[in-house]
């Protein structure tokens, strides 16, 4: 006969925190976010920790190396999209990994016979104000003048002026040679008063752009995530089939750390590729596992040598698998139980497994609830695709703007490998949708709005670790009535408060 498990399938929004004595010291400057990203032996630290315990999902539409770039300046950590060819996740590692703070390749990029149209269609696209001219049109190439908006006016100039009539020409740009350090750019910024400085190499080809707004940024990123070296640190998601090719290709990039990747993780493949990477490139290479969502899960991959263990199926914004397979957990019950499973683990072996809520979070509350309810730290898709770091599109829809966000088990992705079971079958469904988030500009500002808020909310319960708010937060259940009670009622609200989207 079947088990039938006691619980029910709860999800975040069914619960809240009771406040506790907040202390003199307890302020929101005080509390510490750091959190262990890989397993460690008690009484000892891990070898790999977040500044902030944010990651970035293993997704097409979220994490790139500008994304990683983005998010390791800022604390927290990307694992780039193992549904990519080999060479180019690893050339996307290496970009990270070769970062140089304050150099940065030009993403927006046209030709002198490109029109002023085209050149407003890329800044609303892309969001960059400033657009490298170059022979062939791409981030590399022969730089033959820059376009800022101080170079046209919108509103009177010829929408199909060519851009060679109103760029900055090469013959009156200044530019700083390859291979100068941040600092001299920076002095040659300040000599000359300007904005932005091209880098180009002997043949004149650009090579980055060194902004004074990001210079004056950088003195500003306390929580950066870098390695030995000060490069910054970045993931990657790998498969449980090609990895014998993919996984010393992403090492020689430099990959810091990799996850396999699949929407069901409780499997042999899993276990096969974990001890296939340990055993040929040794314990210190870092993998993390999943997904899971249950004890026995938890407790398989931690055994099979897991870093790190992912949580969650199906709670994913873009996710269908539960209507599609019927397979799942409410994300907060998954989470309770797996936390107690690593804590259990912990006690047992003197292994702490550092475990991953992944997918499902919609209001920032609901990350400082699982961070309560014992995630070591988060994955998010959704909260990180609306930035302007993600790789997609920025489009109008409706009078608003919205970037693109699709699942990796969606037709638009293609990404059929994450499937353990492989095969044909798999092709013949979907488990997830292409879809609009809105978008809400730079990574920057907004994760430094939600973090204020966790640290507010830990303030108000009295911790100053995310330790001590997994060891001491009261959690409750809220009842559907209560729900209502938590938002503005019985006013009529005056203006439309903006949330999470
Ligand atoms: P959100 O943060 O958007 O709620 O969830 C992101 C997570 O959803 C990913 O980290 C991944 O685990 C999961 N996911 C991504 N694509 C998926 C498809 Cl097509 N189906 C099921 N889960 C998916």
């Amino acid at each position: 006969m079947a088990k039938y498990l006691e619980d029910i399938s709860r999800t975040f929004s069914e619960y809240l925190l009771i406040p506790g004595l907040t202390t003199h010291e307890c302020s929101p400057s005080n509390i510490l976010l750091k959190a262990p990203l890989v397993k460690f032996r008690k009484g000892e630290q891990a070898p790999i920790s977040l500044n902030v315990p944010f990651v970035s999902a293993i997704m097409q539409s979220v994490s790139d190396h500008n994304m990683a770039i983005a998010l390791a300046r800022n604390g927290g950590l990307s694992f780039i999209f193992g549904s990519q060819a080999i060479e180019s996740q690893a050339e996307m590692v290496r970009k990270v990994k070769t970062y140089k703070a304050g150099f940065v390749v030009s993403n927006a990029n046209l030709t002198p016979d490109h029109t002023l149209r085209n050149v407003i269609e890329l800044k609303e696209r892309s969001g960059h104000g400033t657009i490298g001219i170059t022979e062939d049109g791409t981030s590399q190439g022969k730089l033959l003048g820059i376009v800022t908006g101080r170079d046209y006016r919108v509103t009177r100039d010829d929408p199909d002026k060519k851009v060679k009539e109103f760029m900055t020409p090469f013959s009156k740009l200044i530019t700083g040679e390859f291979g100068i350090s941040i600092t001299e750019a920076n002095d040659i910024i300040w000599e000359h008063k300007l904005n932005c400085l091209p880098i180009i190499d002997k043949e004149q080809n650009l090579k980055y752009f060194v902004f004074r707004k990001d210079y004056e940024n950088h003195k500003e990123n306390p929580n950066e995530l870098s390695d030995d070296n000060m490069k910054l640190l970045v993931g990657a998601g790998i498969n449980t089939r090609d990895y014998k090719e993919r996984v010393p290709r992403l090492l020689e990039a430099g990959v810091d750390i990799m996850c396999i990747d699949s929407s069901d993780g409780f499997s042999e493949y899993q276990k096969d590729t974990l001890h296939y990477i340990k055993s040929a490139f040794g314990e210190h290479v870092k993998v993390g596992a999943g997904n899971v969502v249950d004890r026995d899960g938890f407790i398989y991959l931690a055994e099979a040598g897991a870093d790190f263990v992912k949580v969650g199926v199906g709670g994913g914004s873009i996710c269908i698998t539960r209507e599609q397979k019927g397979i799942g957990r409410g994300q907060a019950t998954a989470l309770i139980e797996v936390a107690a499973a690593r804590d259990e683990y912990f006690e047992k072996t003197g292994i702490y497994v550092p475990i991953c809520s992944d997918g499902g979070i919609v209001q920032d509350y609901h990350m400082v609830l699982a961070l309560a309810m014992g995630a070591d730290f988060l994955m998010m898709g959704r909260y990180f695709a609306r930035f302007d770091e993600s790789p997609t599109r920025k489009l109008m829809v409706n009078g608003n703007y919205m970037k693109e966000y699709w699942g990796e088990g969606s037709n638009r992705a293609r990404n059929w490998q994450r499937y353990d079971m492989g095969g044909s079958e798999n092709l013949k469904f979907e488990e997830g949708v292409d879809s609009f988030v809105p978008y809400a500009g730079k990574l920057k500002d907004n994760l430094n709005i939600t973090l204020g808020k966790i640290k507010s909310t830990m303030s108000s319960c009295g911790v100053m670790d995310l330790n001590d708010l997994k060891r001491n937060a009261k959690i409750t259940l809220v009842s559907s009535t209560s729900i209502i009670e938590g938002g503005a009622h019985d006013v009529v609200v005056k203006d439309n408060r903006s949330t999470n989207g």
